[in-house]
Order: C-alpha cells, then sequence, then structure tokens
C-alpha cells in the first residue's frame, strides 16, 4: 500500500478507535456493517454484511468530500445460523475508482474506511510468507531482517535423540541424529512431518501457480537478491530440514522432531529441552514423498542455486513411496512419555493419492496415475488429515501431463463438483461465505481459505465468475467481513489479533505480535476452556474466538494454516481481472 494511503487510514483508524471502536478485540456487538478490512481491487466483487436493522438501502460515501457515489438496495436479511445473527448483503462492485470510502446504512454506525485501490493484498502475502521466516528454528532473526522482533537463535537440532518407538535396527534408541533447520509448527517450538505436508503444498502451488506474481518480490529474507525467488527460498528452510527426518537406511519418515513436553512461554533460546525424532508412520512418510517429488519438479528450475538437491529430492520421494507400500498402514500413536502435538490419523487412503499424484507428475510414470485414480473417486476440502485435494489441483494445473482426455475429464469434473457445490452453500448463505456450522472446527479460519482455495482451482479450469466472487468472500470473512469485525492477520487490518498463542509472541515484551500470521479462528468446541482465565463471548460456532493467549483452541498460529493464506491473497491478485 503507498504510503500517504497507510497514514490515511491509520489517521481513520485513530478516529475510529476514539469514536468506541476496540483496536484489538473482537466487537460482538451487533448493528454493524461488516467488510473487508484490506479493501478491494477495482474490478473484485464487492460485498459488505449489514447486520440486524431494518434498512433497506445503503450508500457508498468517499471520505476526501464527503459524496455519495453509489447508492444501491439491501438483499432481504436472512439469519446466518453460525453467528445466530440476520444479515443483509450491499453489493458494490460497481465502485470502481480508486479511493477509499465507508459504507453507511440508516440506524446504523458507518463502516470502517476501506480503500480501492491497485494490489491490496500484495502486501498480505508477502507478510503471510514472512511470518515464515519468523518461525525459523535454529536461526538468529535480525535487526535488519526482523526489526523490533529480532530475536537469537534456538532449537538448533544438530543433536536430536531417536525416540524409543523410532528406534530401528541401524539407529537403535538414544542414537543422536542431526535435522537442523525447519519451521517451529505454530505457537510452539516443535516441528511435524504431518503439518509440513499440507504447508508446503500450499507455498509450492502459490508459486507454480502464480510465478509471476512471486518472482522478483522482496521479502527481505537474509536470502532476499541470491537469484532466487524469495519464496522458494523461505520454502528451502523447511525443505531442508524436512529430508532430515527419512531414515536414510529403509525410507521410512519420522513423524515428528519434537520435545517430550510443550516448552514454556519463553524465547526459542530460553527453551532448551530435549528433542526426540518420534516414530515412523504411513501418513508422515506419504507426505513426505508427495512433497519431494512436488519440490523435486519445482527446484529443477534452479538447480544451480541447489546443486544435485532436485535429484536427492526425487530419491528421496521414492524411497519414502517405498516404504509406505510395505508399511501401508502404520498410524502414528503418541508414545505415552510424549505430549506435544498429535496429528494423528488413521485413513491413509488420502495420502496414498496425493504422493502418487505428485509422483506421476514427476516421472510420467502410470503406475502411479493409477494408483492415484484407485485411492481418490473425488477431493474434498483439504487439512492436515485429509489431503487427496492436494493431488486434484496438481494434476489440475498439469492437466496436459494426464494420460487422456478422460483422466483430464475425470480431474476437471471433480474439481469443478467441489467449487460448484462450494458456491451455491456461499450464494445460500445470508453472510455469503461458504461455511456451514460443523465447519467452525479448530483452525477454522484455514478452513474458509481452503474452501477459496478449491473456488479458485475451479475458477483456473472454467472461468466462471461465480468462483472468483466466492473466493473474494472468503478472504473477505478472514480481513474483517465476520461477526467480530476483526481481520484476523497478525499486523493487517484496523482491528486484529493482539494476544495470539505463539510463544514469541507472547515472550518476547513487545506489545505488537509477529505479524503475517493467521488467527486459528473461531472455535465452538473451546477445548482449551479449562486453561483460560477469561471466558469467550460466545459459544456460537462463529463468536467462539478469544483474543487472549490461552486460547491454542482458537488464537493460535500454524503454518498450515498460513498457507492457504499466502495462496489465497497472491491468487486474487493474480486472476482477478484489471479491466
Ligand atoms: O477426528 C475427529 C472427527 O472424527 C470428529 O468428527 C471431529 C469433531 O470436531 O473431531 C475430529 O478430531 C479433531 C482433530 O483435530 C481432527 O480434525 C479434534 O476434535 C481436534 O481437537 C483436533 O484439533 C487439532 C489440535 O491440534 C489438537 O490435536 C487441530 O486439528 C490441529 O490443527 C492442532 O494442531 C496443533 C498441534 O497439535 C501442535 N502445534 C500447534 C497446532 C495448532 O494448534
Ligand atoms: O501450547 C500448546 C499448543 O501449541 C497446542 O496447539 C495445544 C494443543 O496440543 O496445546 C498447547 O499446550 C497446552 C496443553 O495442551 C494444555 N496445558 C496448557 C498448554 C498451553 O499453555
Amino acid at each position: 500500500m503507498p504510503l500517504h494511503r497507510v497514514l490515511a487510514l491509520s489517521c481513520l483508524l485513530a478516529l475510529s478507535v476514539s469514536q468506541g471502536g476496540v483496536a484489538s478485540e473482537g466487537d460482538v456487538s451487533t448493528g454493524q456493517v461488516r467488510l473487508n478490512q484490506l479493501g478491494f481491487s477495482p474490478d473484485a466483487s464487492k460485498l459488505a454484511v449489514v447486520e440486524n436493522g431494518d434498512a433497506g438501502a445503503f450508500r457508498v460515501v468517499r471520505e476526501s468530500d464527503g459524496e455519495t457515489v453509489l447508492r444501491g438496495d439491501l438483499s432481504a436479511h436472512g439469519e446466518w445460523v453460525p453467528a445466530g445473527r440476520a444479515a443483509a448483503i450491499a453489493d458494490f462492485s460497481e465502485v470502481r475508482t480508486p479511493g477509499i470510502y465507508r459504507i453507511e446504512v440508516d440506524g446504523l454506525p458507518p463502516s470502517d474506511p476501506f480503500p480501492v485501490e491497485a494490489e491490496p493484498y500484495a502486501a498480505l502475502a508477502d507478510a503471510a510468507i514472512k511470518a515464515y521466516y519468523f518461525n525459523r528454528a535454529g536461526i538468529a532473526l535480525t535487526d535488519e531482517h526482523a526489526g523490533q522482533w529480532a530475536r537469537a537463535a534456538g532449537h538448533p537440532d544438530e543433536e536430536v535423540f531417536v525416540h524409543a518407538s523410532a528406534a530401528s535396527p541401524e539407529r537403535p534408541a538414544g542414537t543422536i541424529i542431526s535435522a537442523p533447520y525447519g519451521w517451529y509448527d505454530a505457537g510452539d517450538y516443535n516441528k511435524y512431518v504431518v503439518n509440513s505436508g499440507i504447508t508446503m503444498h500450499g507455498i509450492l502451488s502459490a508459486w507454480e501457480h502464480f510465478p509471476e506474481f512471486f518472482r522478483g518480490r522482496d521479502l527481505g529474507i537474509p536470502e532476499s537478491g541470491n537469484g532466487v525467488p524469495d519464496i522458494l527460498d523461505e520454502a528451502w528452510w523447511n525443505l531442508r530440514w524436512m529430508l532430515d527426518m527419512q531414515d536414510p537406511h529403509d525410507g521410512g519418515v519420522y513423524h515428528k522432531l519434537t520435545n517430550l513436553r510443550f516448552d514454556g512461554s519463553v524465547m526459542p533460546d530460553h527453551a532448551n529441552d530435549r528433542r526426540y525424532v518420534v516414530q515412523k508412520g504411513t501418513a508422515a512418510t506419504l507426505d513426505f514423498a508427495a512433497v519431494m517429488a512436488m519440490a523435486a519438479r519445482i527446484y529443477a528450475e534452479y538447480e544451480d542455486h541447489y546443486p544435485g538437491v532436485p535429484a536427492r529430492m526425487r530419491a528421496a520421494a521414492e524411497s519414502a513411496w517405498r516404504w509406505a507400500q510395505e508399511n501401508p498402514r502404520v498410524e502414528y500413536i503418541q508414545p505415552p512419555d510424549v505430549h506435544t502435538g498429535g496429528y494423528g490419523d488413521k485413513a491413509f487412503d488420502d495420502e496414498f493419492a496425493w504422493a502418487a499424484a505428485e509422483l506421476y507428475l514427476l516421472s510420467g510414470d502410470a503406475a502411479y496415475y493409477r494408483v492415484f485414480e484407485r485411492y481418490s473417486a473425488e477431493p474434498g476440502i483439504p487439512s492436515w488429515a485429509r489431503v487427496e485435494a492436494l493431488g486434484w489441483m496438481s494434476m489440475a494445473h498439469h492437466r496436459d501431463r494426464l494420460p487422456d482426455d478422460h483422466a483430464r475429464a475425470r480431474i476437471d469434473d471433480g474439481i469443478d463438483g467441489l467449487a460448484t457445490r462450494l458456491s451455491a452453500q456461499w450464494r445460500e448463505s445470508p453472510w455469503r461465505v461458504a461455511m456451514k456450522p460443523s465447519d467452525f472446527v479448530w483452525g477454522s479460519n484455514a478452513v474458509v481459505l481452503n474452501q477459496a482455495m478449491l473456488l479458485l482451482q475451479g475458477y483456473r479450469l472454467s472461468g466462471q465468475r461465480d468462483y472468483l466472487d466466492a473466493a473474494q468472500s472468503q478472504l473477505d470473512y478472514v480481513l474483517g467481513r465476520n461477526p467480530l469485525g476483526v481481520s484476523y492477520v497478525t499486523g493487517h487490518g484496523l482491528r486484529t489479533p493482539m494476544q495470539i498463542h505463539h510463544r514469541q509472541s507472547e515472550a518476547d515484551d513487545i506489545d505488537e505480535p509477529v505479524p503475517g500470521w493467521l488467527s486459528g479462528g473461531p472455535n465452538p468446541r473451546q477445548q482449551d476452556a479449562k486453561d483460560c482465565p477469561v471466558d469467550y463471548p460466545s459459544s456460537l460456532p462463529a463468536l467462539s474466538w478469544l483474543d487472549h493467549r490461552c486460547s491454542y483452541a482458537s488464537n493460535e498460529v500454524a503454518i498450515n494454516w498460513n498457507a492457504p493464506l499466502v495462496y489465497v491473497a497472491a491468487a486474487l491478485e493474480a486472476l482477478t481481472p484489471d479491466e
């Protein structure tokens, strides 16, 4: 965003706070006009939600001169069940002239100010990737790259113990291995292969689908300017760790690298518990195979910078695949002395499908294609535990490499079917968001964005405008068009999370949390209530969010949740027409 616009928006923010807005918390009061706090591209679909009230019309007013630039009718009010609130839609897509505006509705306070401008989400996409830099293990963050969030290095992970659950003849329990680098998973300092799976897919897909958006962007990371796009430099930090999570003797992959118990709320260099690699498993091994096959394909273009690495990745993917053939049902069972994140999964068809898809695209070997076809009839919304859609997305991007027209039609139909269903849910929702009450799980904001990612695949295949508009609406929800009026990304919006469950942000004595992180989002199961000194504002699905550091079930951040944010922000920049 140009500086003058930042300054203009921050003045307006100061004004709206002094008028009774709350800078750091969600505003649960009803009767507001909710919208995307980062604004819109000139040619984007632009919707606001008007809560309650009985007005039938709205106005769009320009901030600079108070001129009304558009008058429109509101849609009929309908109750949005996840929030127990009536909502009507103001569609102001016609406002295309760059500027700063507010929506006004008789009887309600004016909306937040918002810009219509070119590239409204470019800085967001940059920050969402930069967030991973802030979570790097094994490196000091410098003033130059981290500003006020500079910190000492922690968790070198050069001496990690093989846990009894991971023992093998060549590496008995207690063997010391080295598995440095990687990203901390989330608010905790552990590193989990399964969760790295979907994360790497999201980031690498963002690059693969929109290279012209990412090429030349300067994220201000230590590798910036080295001739490799920053997004791939950042991804390499985690990939190089993942490579060390494979046992070279048999190809199996350890589920996680972890303490026995979560660290306290201290900075990384003050967290010195012994670390272990824990149990190999089928899900971790297949996710690893998929990621390495994908990375081998993508980093081949940068072989000069990573000599021998694509071939190493390919060999790693293939040996992991062989291990999984011999060990097709090894579930991760948390050992009794290990108390960190589980990421346990009992169903492996989806991991087989994803790994087979990526290995097919890397090798062209039709046997992998047949496995993909056998293990996945249709795609579902992805999560760390459900990954077949990741293979569908990669297949769709490379549809020219599919064996025949029948295979192409199958991919097109599967993705279009899901996009049709999601866009129908979006259109029927009084809030214009595809989320159903049951979608509000731990990490619900990532469900919103993973739905958007699938809608965007539908748009890329068919060009159907509804799919793009629905994806825009999903991002709008995350950036403020929600019943709490919060932009859920730290540092990006007018009211943002200030107390994320993130050990560095808790321990660093800096008021602002590390920027660019997506808060997990409303989660009515409230599994952390017992650890929280304050109550959630509501038990309704879309209101079950607490901006408190205690709230690991609604206000933690995690690498897998930021990945679809990177993807969707970049995709809307790249795909929204520029008429
Ligand atoms: O599998 C059941 C399903 O059968 C049932 O219908 C559904 C009902 O809600 O629950 C499903 O299990 C949920 C599981 O995730 C799979 O989605 C659990 O209730 C839910 O508690 C569990 O939440 C996970 C949480 O860890 C607790 O294990 C989150 O998905 C996961 O994102 C989160 O990940 C943590 C790591 O463990 C540690 N690092 C931080 C990270 C983010 O909070
Ligand atoms: O801090 C932990 C967080 O990163 C995890 O996502 C969460 C679920 O596994 O667990 C958190 O740790 C809490 C623990 O589970 C229960 N006691 C309080 C801990 C947080 O302070």
